[in-house]
């Protein structure tokens, strides 16, 4: 059976080449302008152009297979404020500035405006807001974070949205859905009259990619309204999205809920392109996402929970801080292969976060990354290269 391939256009800056569906599993190959991504993948979270203390040629390296990670994600939010977009641009855009050669994914602001800006005052026209660094006034509307992503030019780049707080009520989600609607209109038409501006792109012929999100919190005709309105959508020169998300979802509603919506929209979305789910989850999670057909997925949590001395291990979640591990001189993860577990032991781990030594955060996260791409791989039935 030949593979499905979707190419979003003629320069084919995406083709998604579906090998095999697995039960609802898709086991696809990603092309994207700076390589290509086996998926169902996870993407580290690299918020202000760095994954937390990890360095880019770790992450290259990270997982049992050596392969690392193939494509991080960035914040735009983050970086406009710091160290701006046009220095960014001017550096020759994130994948020269922070010396990352491969896939690239920018998320809009739409998301981190309303989770980290204060005093935000919404209109139909954007989001005024107060920086959570300085306090300073800045504004965003669809055009505006489109040219932000323009100049840090990522090879998938985010619609700008509106991700409703939970619980929220059905009238609440409803307007918030239109105005998500109305700014993923404007990131299209925006998007579509000014790609041609990046020159590494251009050069190679080739443009970014534009995700639509899907929102419509946890109400599944609002979901339903939400796919379709994306999928008729169109620049005036004739294009779509080149991918779609789901959003608003991991915002503290019950797992199920999580599973149900995510199952719903799925059934709205084309099978010949990528679906990324936003913001998700524990390594249980994504492994039941993936199975479910969803292709793209990232979260803030091996990193984070790293720097908290938590662990994922095949052995569930260890807080490396405890007692019981003071000379244990084990690896953290007996089963993993990682620069972490190979070299270092449990006691050492746990000296480490007690004495504050910056190169905690740094192992723990190694190994959490590494453990969160080998469930994915394994899941993707792939073997350890070599
Ligand atoms: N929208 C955007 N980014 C996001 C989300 C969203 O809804 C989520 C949902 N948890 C995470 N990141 N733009
Ligand atoms: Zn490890």
């Amino acid at each position: 059976v030949p593979p499905i391939v979707f190419y979003n256009q003629r320069q084919m800056s995406l083709r998604f080449e579906i090998h095999r569906t697995e039960n609802s599993m898709r086991r696809a190959t990603l092309h994207l302008p700076h390589g290509s991504v086996e998926t169902p993948v996870f993407m580290p979270v690299g918020t202000a152009a760095s994954v937390k203390a990890v360095p880019q040629d770790i992450l290259e390296t990270l997982g049992d297979d050596g392969r690392g990670a193939e494509i991080i994600l960035a914040n735009t939010y983050h970086l406009y404020l710091r160290p701006g977009h046009e220095l960014i641009r001017r550096a020759g855009g994130v994948h020269k500035f922070m010396s990352w050669n491969r896939p690239m994914l920018t998320d809009s602001g739409g998301f981190q405006v309303f989770s980290l800006a204060a005093l935000r005052k919404i209109t139909a026209e954007g989001v005024e807001f107060r920086s959570h660094l300085d306090g300073s006034k800045h504004f965003f509307s669809p055009e505006h974070s489109i040219d932000v992503q323009i100049a840090l030019g990522a090879d998938i780049i985010m619609a700008f949205d509106e991700c409703t707080e939970h619980p929220a009520t059905y009238e609440r989600t409803r307007d918030s859905m239109a105005l998500t609607h109305a700014w993923a209109q404007r990131s299209l038409d925006h998007f579509h009259s000014h790609c041609q501006d990046v020159p590494w792109f251009n050069e190679l012929g080739q443009r970014q990619n534009l995700y639509g999100i899907v929102q419509g919190g946890m109400y599944k005709d609002l979901r339903t309204e939400s796919a379709n309105r994306l999928l008729e959508m169109r620049a005036p020169n004739g294009e779509g999205f080149d991918g779609y998300a789901i959003g608003g979802l991991a915002v503290g509603e019950p797992r199920e809920v999580t599973r149900e919506i995510i199952a719903h929209t799925l059934e709205l979305l084309p099978k010949d392109k990528p679906r990324y789910v936003m913001g998700v989850g524990y390594p249980d999670e994504i492994v039941e996402y993936a199975q479910m057909g969803v292709d793209q997925m990232d979260c803030v949590l091996p990193t984070r929970a790293a720097r908290h001395a938590l662990l994922f291990t095949s052995e569930g979640r260890l807080n490396i801080r405890g007692k019981k591990f003071s000379e244990d001189h084990g690896q953290a993860d007996p089963e993993c292969h990682c620069p972490v577990c190979r070299r270092y032991s449990r006691a050492y781990l746990r000296h480490l976060f007690h004495t504050g030594e910056p190169l905690a955060a740094t192992l723990a996260s190694v190994h959490n990354l590494s453990f969160y791409l080998d469930t994915m791989r394994k899941l993707r039935g792939e073997r350890i290269a070599g």
